[in-house]
């Protein structure tokens, strides 16, 4: 059994509420388990594209799944959102990454592992430190690697989630 992260994000469409049904699948699919979810964020772009404000949250979660297993299971909730993929870092339906799973490293050509751009990032480090605030990614604590970023761009939304 492995403690697994996972980062989600949205800015087309009914952003909000694509997450609150994508939480509610994940609750009723079990296929992972002890599921913790954080508040809604609404965040601005990062990445430079010019596009709508995204709305993220941050789920840990235990599960038997081997990491591709879980990078397969993630791409199919993302495929059943209707996410194109088209411009790199751009708006999608629904996009969800593995932050980490136990600490493991791990690069292959479909998985890299912790999620190379997470401690780069607000909007992913802000509403994952808020349910689970012991984590390290790389040996530094989530607050550790959220003091040496700009962080005002992530709000939390108190009666979004
Ligand atoms: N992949 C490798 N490692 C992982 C991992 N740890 N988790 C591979 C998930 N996927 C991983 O991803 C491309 C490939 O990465 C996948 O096929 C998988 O095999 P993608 O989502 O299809 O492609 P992308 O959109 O080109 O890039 P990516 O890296 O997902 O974009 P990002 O980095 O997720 O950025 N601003 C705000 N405020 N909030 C956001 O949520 N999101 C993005 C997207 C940009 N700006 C944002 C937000
Ligand atoms: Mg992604």
């Amino acid at each position: 059994m492995k403690r697994v992260s996972l980062s989600l994000g949205a800015n087309v469409g009914d952003a909000a509420e694509t997450l609150r049904n994508v939480v509610s699948e994940l609750f009723v699919e079990e296929k992972i388990f002890d599921i913790q979810v954080s508040a809604m964020y609404e965040t601005l772009p990062v990445g430079g594209v010019e596009q709508p404000n995204f709305y993220n949250i941050a789920i840990t979660a235990m599960s038997e799944l081997e990491p591709l297993e879980l990078l397969d299971y993630v791409q199919e909730i993302e495929a059943r959102y209707g996410r194109e993929r088209t411009t790199h870092w751009g708006p999608r339906t629904l996009d969800i990454d593995i932050v980490d799973i136990d600490g493991m490293t791990l690069t292959t050509s479909r998985l890299t592992l912790p999620h190379p751009e997470a401690t780069k990032r607000a909007f992913v480090l802000i509403p994952l430190l808020e349910i689970a605030p012991k984590m390290n990614i790389a040996g530094r604590s989530l607050k550790e690697w959220l003091s040496d970023i700009e962080s005002s761009g992530v709000t939390k939304l108190e009666d979004e989630m």
